[in-house]
């Protein structure tokens, strides 16, 4: 019989103008590359226009490696030596375009959660209590590593229809601009517009906590049951994860997924610059205080706390603003950086007692 396989190109695989520039810059344009299709203990699987390999990490570049993000993430693209048809060595990770990664919690450790993605889908299921803090969390880390986040919202069989519109105007509310796509894998409601968002040769990140349906919204993109979900009869099960390796599937339309494991907690770490975009109400808001170094809790002339007061920002937004910030802030700071910040903060008291004074006198 004859077998026709189409051969597949590097472009299939997300390869772009992006990494073509730097693979020239780098004079790397005589070396094999690949993309890391999944991520195993100490290994990784990557794939070409020759195949799919098992690839190791050289010694060496264990040995360099001072952080998480000097590892290769599942989206990288690396230098490879291919050793045969099915081992190669990575030598190399080529300069990313996008990062998303996050903080372990009670931990200083950075988790990369993947690489090279254009899109973060953020899925939440409305049969559960799921609260708007947590997508804000996800749009910081997606923010910081310039990847656009879209809300997903699946198991719209379970609710009505006023329910599922009730909650879309609270999500609406609190964001604006950000595209929501409500979905059921049971009805296949949202599946086609689910499709339709998704562009040849992009890279797409599904995230979310476990049992939320990110495999089972997969395998309906690819059209049949390729990854293991969740006993139906298991469903209500929670903490155990269904999934445990990140790995990337390619559609049939030519977009590219990345299924992960449910996210228990989405730690943030030096996503300052995230922050300030993500609330940039809140940023323009401050530039109203009267104090330059205004920490929008005790001043006075406070331009937040009176837009609080007026019901013209969130107030949940605000806390969640405060509690991002000083997350962000304890990650970047060390012992010295500490007593820093406290000295600043005695300085700040008296300079403000002093104006407080000179107001009332
Ligand atoms: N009612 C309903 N159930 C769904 C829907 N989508 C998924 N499920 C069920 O939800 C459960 C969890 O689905 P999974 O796809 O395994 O969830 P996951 O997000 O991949 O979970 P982890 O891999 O653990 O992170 C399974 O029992 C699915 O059958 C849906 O649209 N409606
Ligand atoms: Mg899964
Ligand atoms: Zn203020």
């Amino acid at each position: 019989m004859f077998n026709c396989v189409r051969k597949v190109k590097i472009e299939d695989l997300g390869y772009s103008e992006f990494f073509d520039s730097k693979r020239e810059t780098l004079e790397l344009t005589g070396y094999s590359i690949a993309r890391v299709i999944a991520e195993y203990k100490e290994a990784y699987r990557v794939k070409n226009a020759n195949g799919e390999f098992l690839a190791k990490i050289t010694g060496k570049q264990m040995f360099d490696a001072v952080k998480r993000e000097d590892y290769p993430a599942v989206g990288d693209w690396v230098v490879i030596t291919e050793l045969d048809n099915k081992r190669a060595i990575i030598r190399k990770i080529m300069p990313r375009k996008t990062i998303l990664k996050k903080k372990y919690s009670n931990k200083q450790d950075i988790q990369v959660i993947a690489t090279n993605i254009d899109t973060a889908f953020v899925i939440e299921s409305v049969d559960r209590d799921y609260n708007l803090n947590r997508f804000e969390r996800y749009f910081v880390l997606a923010d910081e590593g310039k990847i656009k986040p879209v809300i997903m919202l699946n198991k719209i069989d379970l609710i009505s229809e006023t329910e599922l519109k009730l909650r879309i105007d609270q999500i609406k509310n609190r964001f604006n601009n950000v595209d929501i796509i409500p979905t059921s894998t049971i009805t296949e409601h949202g599946l086609k517009e689910l499709v339709n968002y998704i562009e040849k040769g992009k890279t797409y990140c599904f995230l979310g906590s476990s049992g939320v349906g990110k495999s089972s919204l997969i395998n309906k993109l690819l059209r049949k049951n390729e990854i293991k979900t969740k006993e139906i009869s298991n469903s209500s099960g929670r903490g155990k994860h269904t999934t445990t390796a990140r790995e990337m599937y390619f559609l049939e339309n030519g977009g590219i997924v990345i299924d992960n494991p449910g996210t228990r907690e989405v730690g943030i770490a030096d996503a300052s610059v995230g922050i300030v975009n993500v609330f940039n109400e809140i940023s323009y808001l401050s530039k109203e205080c009267k104090f330059s170094d205004c920490t929008h809790t005790i001043e006075p002339g406070c331009a937040i706390l009176r837009a609080i007061k007026d019901k013209k920002l969130d107030e949940n937004k605000y806390q969640n603003y405060i509690k991002l910030k000083k997350e962000a802030e304890f990650y970047n700071m060390n012992e010295l950086e500490k007593k820093e910040k406290d000295r600043k903060f005695g300085r700040f008291v008296k300079k403000a007692l002093k104006q407080i004074n000179e107001f009332k006198s």
